[in-house]
């Protein structure tokens, strides 16, 4: 109970990091994914956006730094949603330096497939540079920042909502019944 409450505070944005707006969709009938995204105007390292990402959840989803996978998603999620404010993304390439990949969310593990680096980037400039963040000089540029060299780089950050498998009404019914069923099959097990 208590948890959902703090959940529902979390969503609502009073509660915890004042959120710049509710979470805002990028839906399909307009050409989107049909994920949240919400930017957070905060001052924060990287390390502590990708933690506190995962601390807020909206809708029963838990979020995620954003994962940007399509030049549409690069717009909708830095121009819609962050209004070209520089905000940090979800992908790194600390430990394996030069390759970047997602550190969070469906593709966890997974190369970039889609980049907009300005001109130059990524330089791992001035003693290293291990974080992905857009609306870095240009709107909707990626730039990589923060540490080993600028470590205590702080900015916004972009968190991102999806259902995993995200299922449709019926189907979601289909899952309550059978979950429903296997509790009835449990208690008669236990009856015997
Ligand atoms: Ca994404
Ligand atoms: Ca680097
Ligand atoms: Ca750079």
């Amino acid at each position: 109970m208590r948890k959902v409450l703090m959940t529902a505070l979390l969503a609502s944005g009073l509660f915890g990091q004042a959120a710049n707006a509710v979470p805002v969709l990028w839906d399909s009938a307009s050409g989107g994914n049909d994920h949240y995204y919400e930017f957070f105007d905060a001052n924060v390292t990287w390390d502590d956006a990708f933690k506190a990402a995962q601390s807020v959840s909206f809708m029963g989803m838990t979020g995620y730094l954003a994962t940007i996978t399509s030049a549409g998603e690069n717009r909708f999620a830095s121009v819609t949603v962050a209004g070209g404010i520089l905000a940090w993304l979800g992908a790194s390439d600390a430990g394996n330096e030069g390759t970047f990949t997602w550190r969070d969310g469906p593709e966890t593990g997974q190369a970039l497939t889609y980049t907009n680096w300005n001109p130059g980037e990524p330089n791992n400039c001035c003693g290293g540079e291990n974080y992905l963040q857009t609306n870095f000089g240009a709107v909707m540029g990626w730039n990589d920042h923060g540490g080993p060299g600028n470590a205590g780089q702080v900015n916004g950050y972009l968190v991102e909502f999806s259902a995993p498998g995200t299922v449709p009404e019926p189907a979601s019914l289909a899952l309550v019944m059978a979950a429903a069923l296997a509790g009835v099959g449990v208690s008669r097990r236990r009856n015997r």
